[in-house]
């Protein structure tokens, strides 16, 4: 029994709704409801963070309000240009006038470090990336959401989410010998796809769940957003205590779990000895099949790293494999550390020395390739990676033939020099042990990366030219026409809106240069004629936006004059970038969208910004002056304003300003 919202409530509590109830501000925990929740810990990346302090800036905030918040210069640390190294020198600036963490470039992939340094049990967490979930196999509750929504956390302010459903993910025996946690995700994404968590926060449950490391349950839960699902949490245990210990955080540990009688939305049962290697073929990470059946292609390029398995103890297994053994001369291995931690710990233990004398060649601690900055394949070749997304053409390779596996597979691959499932590499070998999963005794990395805000260097902002001002938009038109600019299918990927490789990804603080790249890869004539035909939509399938948590493929589309999308679905992230940037989200369905061509012109019949701020939920779109359909606006009280304000920008200053 447990007490929610002043009354005794007789149904136990998940873990999630613990959480929720303890920072709840505003609604109530019902699925659907919109609810506000208090933010303990903020995280942010050099790629996102750039828009989230000059909007924390344009929001005349002086100073984080949150336990803690962090800066990670992660995902473009190789500085090939000026631009990026002001990005990070502007990012230092930020945190130190405003009271920041700053973790400088080249100490890692923000989950890691932050998992490493900071993640603590029954805290919650916004991220501005996508992959913030990830310390939720510790225990945390964190949330991917777009810069400007972090900013304003960041501020003090409430995050404002829809309840999501919970499922219960039931977790049952033990993984058999090379089966691995990345199987676990492999798997889920299998069943249920790229948009079966949307809506949703998966808790994991049940005897299996102690017989995983956090580490491992890190695998899951970061993967947990391939899925579109809100977060993913595990229960604590002693494993936690365990961890947090050898991490020197003993004293962040807590005991949290779900009431033995807590209610679920639905339940999914894994019997993890039931587990093979699994591998996501391309380009989309739930085209899952049996490393079998995918066994006997060449592999000219294998990497271990990203944020999902990018640990010491990640690594460790594909090192002990390679131990006295070579890289196959037809690949080239490559292994990119998540944190410099690992990388350093690797390189003390002389399993860096190892794998370098098989071949192996090691990268700076960065996203880098996971979003194709270097290390891009060549052409007409495959590529297997333990990362957690293989979208098409995001290694920087138009048609790149990208594959996603565990660190054991891919090592085995590396030694074969072709995809193999590892239980016939060691038959065939005959002297491979199963590598197993071992944490080290203690993490002993240096901290000299990370800057906390009490040493911090600088006071005042440092803007270099590539830095430029946040666009704003006007309060919504009462009349919205424009042509179908584009039509597109079902999973469009926020890469395929605003990709984010090297040449592209430097523009990140310039939104108008930006805007030229929009939807660049779906059509090269998108940008110029979105800006001459001054207002249009955009039309796609399902799953729209699915991905990354990149405001700028809100933000962009605004900027170039887009006033709306007509989709089937939406993913959460972007749904709420798009009332964030004004731009109008209206659900429609699959035969209005069969209907609808590029270049049609679209009028949404009612009086718009009257329409959105008195509640309606039906609009009528008029096409061509010909036909008619209904366009669904799904938004609570607080997004229609947004939206009618222009964003939320206008609409949070012009909140302070009534304060
Ligand atoms: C990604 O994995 O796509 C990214 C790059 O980490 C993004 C963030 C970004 O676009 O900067 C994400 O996942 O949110
Ligand atoms: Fe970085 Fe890739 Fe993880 Fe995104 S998914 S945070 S780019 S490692």
């Amino acid at each position: 029994m447990s007490i929610r919202g002043g009354l005794v409530d007789v149904m136990g509590q998940t873990l999630t709704e613990k959480i929720l109830s303890d920072h709840l501000v505003e609604g109530e925990l019902e699925p659907g409801e919109e609810i506000g929740i208090e933010i303990d810990q903020v995280l942010t990346q050099d790629t996102t963070g750039t828009l989230v302090w000059l909007q924390f800036e344009a929001l005349d905030l002086d100073e984080v309000q949150t336990e803690l918040a962090a800066q990670y210069c992660d995902h473009q640390t190789y500085q090939f240009d000026f631009k990026n190294t002001d990005d990070h020198r502007f990012l230092r600036s930020a945190a130190g006038k405003f009271g920041a963490h700053f973790s400088r470039p080249g100490n890692g992939i923000c989950h890691n470090v932050h998992k490493e340094n900071f993640a603590a049990p029954g805290k919650t967490m916004l991220g501005s990336d996508s992959h913030t979930p990830t310390p939720g196999g510790l225990g945390e509750l964190a949330i991917g959401a777009g810069g400007l929504d972090v900013s304003v956390a960041m501020g003090g302010g409430a995050y404002y989410i829809d309840m999501p459903e919970i499922v219960n993910v039931r977790l049952e025996g033990e993984l058999p010998e090379w089966a691995t946690a990345k199987d676990v995700i492999l798997e889920l994404l299998r069943r249920l796809s790229v948009k079966g968590g949307v809506g949703k926060v998966l808790e994991y449950t049940g005897p299996g769940v102690e017989t995983l490391s956090v580490p491992e349950r890190t695998t899951i839960t970061n993967m947990g957003t391939e899925l579109g699902a809100t977060t993913s949490i595990f229960p604590t245990d002693e494993k936690t205590e365990d961890y947090l210990e050898r991490l020197g955080r003993g004293e962040d540990y807590e005991e949290i779990g779900p009431d033995t009688d807590a209610e679920y939305h639905d339940e999914i049962v894994v019997d993890l000895s039931e587990l093979e290697p699994l591998i996501a073929e391309p380009s989309m990470p739930d085209n899952i099949v049996p490393v079998r059946e995918a066994a006997g292609q060449d592999v000219e390029q294998v990497m271990i790293g990203s944020c999902t398995n990018g640990g010491y103890e990640d690594i460790l297994p594909a090192a002990k494999m390679l131990e006295g053994r070579e890289v196959n001369k037809t690949t080239e291995m490559i292994v990119a550390p998540g944190s410099k931690q690992a990388s350093e710990m690797l390189a003390r233990d002389g399993w860096a020395s190892e794998l370098m004398a098989a071949g192996v060649n090691f990268s700076e601690s960065t996203c880098g390739a996971c979003i194709g900055i270097g290390h891009v394949p060549a052409s007409d070749s495959v590529s297997l990676r333990t990362f957690n997304r293989n979208f098409e053409g995001r290694s920087g390779l138009e048609d790149d033939n990208v594959y996603l596996c565990s660190p054991e597979v891919a090592a085995a691959a590396a030694i074969k020099g072709e995809i193999v499932d590892p239980r016939d590499l060691a038959e065939e070998l005959g002297d491979m042990e199963a590598p197993g999963f071992e944490l080290p005794d203690v993490y002993d990395g240096s901290k000299a990366d990370l800057i906390p805000p009490e040493e911090a260097v600088d006071d005042e902002l440092v803007k270099g030219p590539n830095i430029g001002d946040v666009p704003l938009k006007d309060e919504l038109d009462a009349h919205l026409e424009g042509p179908a600019l584009l039509k597109m299918d079902d999973n469009i990927t926020t890469d395929h809106i605003i990709p984010a490789t090297q040449d592209i990804l430097m523009y990140r603080s310039n939104i108008p240069k930006l805007s030229e790249f929009t939807l660049s890869r779906v059509d090269e004539t998108f940008a110029d004629r979105a800006l001459e035909s001054d207002g249009g939509f955009l039309v796609a399938g399902e799953n729209y936006g699915q991905g990354s948590s990149r405001e700028h493929a809100a933000l962009c589309p605004m900027y170039l004059g887009v006033e709306g999308v007509l989709a089937q679905s939406f993913a959460r992230i972007h749904k709420a970038n798009l009332f964030n940037f004004g731009l109008l989200p209206l659900e429609i369905n699959e035969d209005t969208y069969e209907k609808i061509d590029q270049g049609d012109d679209i009028e949404i019949v009612d009086d718009v910004a009257e329409a959105v701020r008195s509640g309606q939920e039906e609009f009528t779109i008029r096409v061509n002056d010909d036909w008619e359909a209904t366009g669904y606006l799904d938004a609570s009280e607080r997004e229609r304003e947004i939206l009618a304000d222009g964003g939320k920008l206008s609409h949070t200053k012009k909140q302070y300003e009534q304060e």
